[in-house]
């Protein structure tokens, strides 16, 4: 990549499809419309076992949780517990109860998440058309908030890259493309249908715990997707609501063909209206499935209705 020049995001993706107008000039949900009660019952059709499985991370644990350099780590803090009883300052209710209460300061993309759909843009529009000044001082269009109120329920199914590849994690910028999804899936003995909600697990966010934080930020690139017009175009016919994987950002940190950071970013989530989430722990679901060799289940999430939010956390709930 050294000298050479990095194209606009613009430029690489000036003919890459884009779904703005098909559910309507008002539309903040993009391709979770895809998720009709069709694809629900699809999803519930992949219950057999009555297993569950929570794919967030620990939210603002005292050794720091797995997050986008530069981002904050989230900070909880008691206003409210038994010291301030010991302490002659807690409220006394008529009964004599007692109560502890705790606020918490987080980066919104801080944890397991869900993108709004207008996180990211270019050229001053963002998911649907909107204009870009609809962010300022907090999202008016394409915020989380319509997600929220939506919710997220269907055919969920796992790949497992990591275990494809012969490895725990894969290596720093390594990358893979939706025909190595397809190859995995081909070993898995798992067929990705249209609509099916798409897992993705590298192993990354594992790594986060098993390494200790030092090493995991050592060489901070992360391994994923990586953008080709054929990938974009795979990803836009297979009609896929919703794209979950255990890395930060869903796709490799730096494009190695164009240099571009995360294109898949707008030409997936801006263009196509897919929904992203991120930070998902996979480790103990892909660990299951390996073992029952079903890698398919009902995928159920919600983020929180933060108002205004560009993104927000998430305890997605796998249903086997
Ligand atoms: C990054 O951009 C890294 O991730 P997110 O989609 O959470 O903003």
């Amino acid at each position: 990549m050294e000298g050479k020049t990095v194209p606009h995001v613009r430029e690489l993706l000036e003919n890459s499809p884009k779904n703005w107008g098909k559910w309507g000039p008002n539309d903040e949900v993009g391709s979770l419309n895809y998720l009709t009660s069709v694809e629900i019952l699809r999803g519930v059709a992949c219950v057999k076992q009555g297993k569950t499985f929570t794919l967030q991370v620990r939210l603002g644990d005292p050794d720091g949780d797995p997050i986008w350099p530069g981002r904050q780590q989230a900070k909880r803090i008691n206003i409210m517990d038994k010291g301030h009883y010991l302490c002659g300052k807690g409220p006394h209710y008529p009964g004599q109860y007692e109560s502890a209460d705790d606020v918490i300061f987080m980066n919104l993309q801080g944890s397991t998440q869900y993108d709004a759909l207008g996180h990211v843009w270019y050229d001053d529009q963002i998911w649907n058309g909107y204009n870009a000044n609809t962010t300022i001082g907090g999202m008016t269009k394409a915020s989380v908030l319509p997600i929220g109120e939506r919710g997220v329920v269907g055919r969920g199914i796992l790949i497992d890259m990591a275990r494809h590849r012969g490895k725990d994690v894969l290596e720093p910028g390594e990358t893979f493309t939706h025909l190595d999804l397809l190859a995995a899936a081909h070993r898995q003995g798992v067929t990705i249908e249209k609509r099916d909600i798409l897992l993705i697990r590298t192993g990354w966010i594992g790594s986060y715990y098993k390494l200790g934080a030092e090493a995991f930020y050592k060489e901070f690139k992360e391994p994923g997707l990586t953008y080709s017009p054929e990938l974009v175009t795979w990803f836009q016919e297979m009609e896929i609501p919703n794209l979950v994987t255990d890395t930060m950002a869903n796709e490799v940190t730096i494009d190695p063909v164009s240099g571009v950071e995360l294109p898949l970013h707008n030409a997936l989530m801006r263009n196509l209206g897919i929904a992203l989430t991120e930070i998902a722990m996979l480790d103990p679901l892909a660990d299951d499935c390996a073992a029952d060799h079903q890698w398919t289940f009902l995928y159920t999430a919600a983020p929180l209705k933060i108002v205004g939010g560009s993104g927000a956390p998430v305890n997605p709930v796998v249903i086997k």
